[in-house]
């Protein structure tokens, strides 16, 4: 490819991703086309047999043909872990603890761990389910806390519905050692009570990590990274902080000074002080994030050194503190200068403490992970890095909902070649759990993820009263238009008004029906926030099924040759400016929906002006 194509290319994908920065809308329309090729998503649905259980297990084997009553809940015969906090853990799970339930057994015990096969792996369990009951063998308080989340899992599984649960045996480990999301976006951070939800949803689907950096949150950024919190503020990241620690999540709170820095004493104490101030809120791990930004900030040299001389006068001085996370200004290929020695990567890998996590989105800002983004980086940054996946973000498309199957993750990776992968959801927490529970399933397992299996089984976790109404929203509410293309509607082939066969009519007539009714049966979810925030957009999605309802009758109309009627209808089926300004702002079916709609009215109308011979 010529070099010119390349940036054309590049540029095209950067105002894609970041028209929070770059608002350059008008050179992306003209541009759109030059995004072709949106791939299909792999995996396809599987039988679980009534065992639901996310992330999928390592290894899992079930003896159908016997079972065990777990009515009464769970009698603690024997425990390595301390019997309060065994208790406080079970209970915070809503597992019963009742003398006359089955037996429990916990061993939680690294050397008699890897004696029996379990993993050599921070997470690492083994759960088994016979005749004496339920027994765990952990590696450590993580293993103990994944098996109890396993046990869950299959207590609320189809399977258990008779108050029963099969034999069973299952051995298992994390892949990746970071799992979870980055709260890293430009818009509205999230709430309180929404960032409670996700760290629940991360301790329940096995992810370990939550790093807190929204872009929006004053304090996190310039100028007011200096400053402390306002007393409720400071308060509630004490709460994220305790929530965290009860999920085994990881609450890294993330700094973003880069655009105002100065390199000297003064900004490094406002530093120190600011973590002082976190750590005394309890952090006991921390980010620096040099993205999107300008100027002095950006020198690599003085990033290193900030981050080292931090290692030594904060991270050591406590004792307690994890390495500090950086993301580096040169965090993706497309603007990464990749010189072996002068590039920022290099830097980082001949100066940086070799045990700091460094962040990377890929090729792109939003792009698939793979192992050639990978080799790039990991080679300059010597160390494996650790992916900021931007799915499923929206913040350079604010007016879609990101609903898709979280694909695009390589199946082959290891640690040795990623260290983890954080989520940058959207601003609507609730609506991002979809995609976190492909995360949590892909990191836990790469080997066996399977994006559209996951997704099926993450709609009836996510809207467990109306599965296929979700399934339906989801589905057709996945592409984002531009930047990070996703596909979308993959189960409804659309038509041109002039060429079609009966089949592909009444199928695409009942796809538009389940949609009216899906936006409907939405109303049934009982998780109300994931309601408020889907609300703009089921109210679209049910425009847009009536739309296409009345763009099939159109279509008949026009075939009946009756000029009056059709003209009436046509007028009828044409979107005010009210509403084109309505769909503009919360859009759905945009791949192949809305575009139905719009290329019938447009070839249909043309049609008739031809045979007019107007
Ligand atoms: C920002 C991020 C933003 C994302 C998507 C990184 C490391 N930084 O281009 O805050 O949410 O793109 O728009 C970014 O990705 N910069």
């Amino acid at each position: 490819m010529n070099k010119k194509l390349n940036l054309f290319l590049a540029l095209t994908l950067v105002f894609g991703c970041c028209a929070s920065i770059f608002a350059q809308d008008q050179v992306l329309e003209s541009q759109r086309k030059e995004l072709k090729g949106i791939k299909p998503v792999p995996g396809q649905k599987l039988d679980h047999k009534g065992i639901i259980i996310n992330p999928t297990p390592q290894e899992m084997a079930v003896n159908t043909a016997k079972s065990i009553s777990i009515g009464k809940g769970f009698n603690i015969s024997k425990s390595s872990v301390a019997l309060p906090d065994l208790k406080e853990e079970m209970s915070f799970l809503n597992l019963p603890v009742n003398n006359q339930g089955i037996a429990l057994n916990i061993t939680q015990n690294s050397a008699k761990a890897e004696k029996e096969g379990v993993k050599n792996i921070a997470g690492a369990y083994k759960l088994t389910v016979g005749n004496k009951g339920v027994d765990i063998l952990s590696y450590d308080s993580d293993g103990t806390f994944y098996a109890l989340q396993t046990l869950k899992q299959i207590l609320e599984s189809p399977v258990a519905e008779k108050g029963k649960i099969p034999y069973l045996s299952i051995k298992d480990y994390p892949d990746l050692p970071i799992r979870g999301t980055v709260e890293g976006f430009y818009g509205n951070p999230w709430s309180h009570e929404t960032r409670l939800s996700l760290i629940d949803f991360l301790g329940k689907n096995k992810m370990n990590y939550y790093v807190y950096g929204p872009k929006d949150d004053p304090y996190h950024s310039s100028p007011n990274w200096r400053k402390p919190y306002p007393e409720k503020e400071a308060q509630a990241i004490k709460e994220l902080v305790d929530a965290s620690n009860k999920n085994h999540v990881n609450f890294v709170w993330a700094i973003h000074p880069g655009q105002d820095i100065k390199w000297n004493d003064e900004d490094y104490n406002n530093l120190i002080n600011k973590f002082n101030m976190m750590y005394d809120l309890g952090v006991r791990a921390f980010a620096i994030f040099f993205d999107d930004i300008e100027g002095e900030g950006t020198d690599s040299r003085k990033q290193t050194a900030l981050l080292n001389n931090l290692t030594n006068d904060f991270v050591k001085a406590k004792g307690d503190v994890a390495d500090i996370m950086i993301c580096p200004t040169d965090y993706t290929e497309l603007w990464a200068n990749p010189d072996l020695e002068k590039g920022q990567l290099a830097i980082y890998g001949e100066t940086l403490n070799p045990n700091a996590e460094v962040f990377w989105t890929g090729q792109f800002v939003c792009s698939d992970l793979t192992p050639q983004t990978l080799e790039f980086v990991d080679s300059r940054i010597k160390r494996p890095a650790l992916y900021w996946w931007n799915f499923p973000v929206t913040d350079y498309a604010r007016y879609m909902l990101m609903q898709g199957p979280a694909y695009g993750l390589d199946n082959t990776l290891t640690a040795d070649q990623v260290s983890g992968v954080v989520s940058n959801p959207m601003e609507h927490g609730e609506a991002s759990k979809l995609a976190l529970y492909g995360v949590g399933d892909y990191t836990w397992n790469v080997a066996d993820y399977n994006p559209i299996d996951n997704w099926e089984r993450g709609l009836v976790e996510i809207a467990p009263e109306a599965p296929e109404a979700y399934r339906t929203f989801a589905i057709h509410n996945a592409d984002t238009g531009k930047g990070y293309r996703r596909d979308e509607s993959w189960e409804t082939p659309v038509f041109s008004f002039n060429n079609y066969t009966p089949e592909q009519f009444d199928a695409l007539k009942a796809e538009f029906e389940n949609i009216v009714n899906a936006a409907q049966q939405m109303q049934q979810i009982s998780n109300k926030p994931l309601l408020n925030e889907l609300q703009p957009w089921l109210t679209e999605f049910g425009k847009l099924g009536e739309r296409g309802l009345k763009t099939l009758e159109l279509i008949k109309i026009y075939e009946g040759g009756d000029e009056v009627e059709f003209l009436n209808a046509y007028i009828n089926n044409t979107m005010s400016p009210v509403e084109r300004d309505a769909y503009n702002a919360h859009r759905v079916g945009t791949l192949r929906l809305q575009p139905f709609y719009e290329n019938v009215m447009t070839d249909i109308l043309q049609d008739y002006n031809a045979k007019k011979g107007k």
